[in-house]
């Protein structure tokens, strides 16, 4: 690995920089070193200067001399507070760092993307195919009229979990009317009606799918190396990874050498716009329906946590599992072991995050919860958190963001979290235990990256490399973001989306929205994925 290592002096009106290059314990001393100097309060750029042609401009007063390797660069300067970058090339290759230097200190100032390439990430352990399905009149056409009716008449009290093709159809519809959920199935006979669904011609496409299928495809996407833990993991699965995700197995190897399961873990996702319409009923959003296969192996058996190099955890997956399995284990006790497991990475220090989704089963969720006081994190969109406070408070509302705060206030206390994340259609809404976490302006960047992220996939569809993020340029800021910003700011004194509630800080952001989203499913995995990583390098 190449890191550049260096170091700045202000002598009186002198700044001095001088700067190492290494390659591992070597130090590399025919390296090409660039230095761009930024007035931070003035944003003037002086000259950018070199060690050879490396960069644009070179000046003749100030040039970056090569002692040996150590790359020196003294200029004049008055400037209190300024950024310097500085590129090192070697060997074809160009890395770079970004220190701030202010009141005689310099800090090192990161990008989010250049935190995404360096963080060790594991994710574990939900990692399935999701086979996108369109929903429109062909679907219709596959029911009968007594199966129509039935279908009409068990909307009325949804039996949320899939015993029949019937309660396919009351997922796809209450979906439509009320936000995207998942419902698990229950009869295998409806996975073999919809594995047929690809004869009708209705599969649009088979994406890689769970948390950690999802977010470690797009930190690999974004230069970083993701591992990831699955317990199942079958040849097709394993092709829909980005070739720099590895697997633990027990050792940390490519994916493809991890192949665990001839069977595939697959869940099916009926994609709608708010434009469609199924037996006359019409969408009142974009979203989608999941239903979720339910399979033996699909529980994890996490490996020694002592064995594993990690800066940052993200565990996800916990509402497929089955309340009893064949073998007399519990969902209970697999939740019970992934404590003890939790509890080994917190003594090691690394940050632990858990991101939820719906979960239709309450003594399931109930179950979830124990995880919470044991993670340092937890993110969730707005219909999870009300899925959450539900256990306690039936009549719980997430209406507005000063009803989604009060509920991430409650839970937070309860469980003793560091963190807690909500996003929604418009704006994100964290809150820290403060002094405990990173700083609001650092948490602002991560939350305005994972913006930008969310809205190049929904424009785009598919975010296939890291310059895909400029797709968010021409995306504007949600009005009712806005306005939910005016809102907290007459209520609960908030400035600059930031604002302190007893122990707590909370931090607010209006995020971008796209009119016509191209797809929608994953988008919250990779918003709440990129920004607790992001958060974490700036720890
Ligand atoms: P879940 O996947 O957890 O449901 O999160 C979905 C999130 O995706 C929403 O909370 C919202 O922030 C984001 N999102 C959706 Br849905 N549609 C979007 C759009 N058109 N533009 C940007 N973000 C969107
Ligand atoms: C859940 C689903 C998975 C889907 C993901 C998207 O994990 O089980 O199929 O890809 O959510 O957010």
């Amino acid at each position: 690995m190449v890191e550049i290592v260096p170091e700045v002096k202000k002598i009186g009106e002198y700044v001095v920089i001088f700067t190492k290059v290494y390659e591992g314990p070597r130090l590399v001393t025919d390296a090409d070193v660039a230095v761009i100097i930024e007035d931070v309060e003035e944003r003037i750029f002086l000259p950018r200067t070199s060690t050879t042609d490396f960069s644009v401009y070179t000046s003749k007063e100030n040039v970056v001399e090569n002692l040996s390797g150590v790359y020196t660069l003294i200029f004049k300067s008055l400037f209190k507070k300024f950024k310097v970058t500085i590129f090192a090339r070697t060997k074809g290759k160009t890395i770079k760092k970004v220190l701030l230097f202010e009141r005689g200190q310099t800090k090192e100032e990161k990008e989010p993307l250049d935190i995404i390439r360096t963080m060790n990430v594991l994710l574990g352990f939900n990692v399935n195919i999701d086979k996108i399905i369109y929903v429109d009149k062909r679907l219709e056409k596959l029911v009968d009229r007594a199966t129509r009716k039935r279908i009409l008449q068990d909307l009325i009290k949804p039996r949320k979990k899939i015993d029949s093709v019937e309660d396919v159809f009351v997922g796809i519809i209450d979906s439509m009317k009320y936000g995207g959920q998942e419902w698990v199935i229950e009869n295998p006979e409806v996975v073999g009606w919809l594995k047929g669904l690809y004869k009708e011609g209705l599969e649009k496409e088979t994406k890689i799918g769970g948390q950690v299928g999802i977010i470690s495809n797009l930190l690999a996407v974004l230069g970083g190396s993701p591992t990831i833990y699955s317990p199942v993991l079958s040849r097709e699965q394993a092709a829909l990874f980005r070739k720099n995700v590895f697997s633990v197995c027990p050792g940390r190897r490519p994916v493809a050498e991890c192949i665990s399961t001839e069977k595939s873990k697959i869940n099916w996702v009926f994609e709608f716009d708010r434009t469609d319409k199924l037996f006359n009923i019409r969408s009142k959003q974009d979203g989608r329906f999941i239903a979720g296969s339910q399979m033996e192996e699909y529980r994890p058996a996490w490996p020694d946590i002592n064995n594993i190099d990690a800066d940052a955890i993200i565990l996800s997956g916990f509402h497929l599992l089955k309340k009893k399995y064949k073998d007399g284990s519990t969902a209970k006790q697999i939740i019970k072991k992934t404590i003890e497991w939790v509890d080994g990475a917190a003594k090691r220090n690394i940050p632990i995050h858990l991101e939820l989704t719906c979960t239709e089963d309450e003594s399931l969720r109930e179950s979830i919860t124990e995880l919470f006081y044991h993670v340092d994190s937890v993110g969730m969109n707005e219909s999870e958190l009300k899925q959450l406070v539900k256990l306690t408070d039936r009549k719980a509302t997430v209406k507005d963001s000063l009803a989604i705060i009060k509920h991430m206030k409650e839970i937070a206390d309860r469980f003793g979290l560091k963190r807690i994340h909500v996003h929604t259609l418009g704006y994100y809404i964290n809150l820290y235990k403060t002094g405990e976490w990173v700083s609001p302006e650092n948490i602002k960047k991560a939350m305005a990256f994972a913006s930008d992220l969310a809205a190049a996939k929904a424009f785009g569809d598919a975010i296939e490399k890291a310059e895909d993020l400029r797709m968010s340029d021409s995306v504007s800021v949600s009005d009712i973001g806005l306005k939910e910003q005016e809102k907290l700011e007459q209520n609960i004194n908030m400035k600059n989306g930031i604002t302190k509630m007893n122990d707590y800080t909370l931090v607010f952001l209006p995020t971008k929205v796209v009119s016509h989203p191209k797809s929608t499913v994953g988008l919250g995995d990779i918003i709440s994925g990129s920004m607790f990583v992001i958060e974490c390098g700036y720890r």
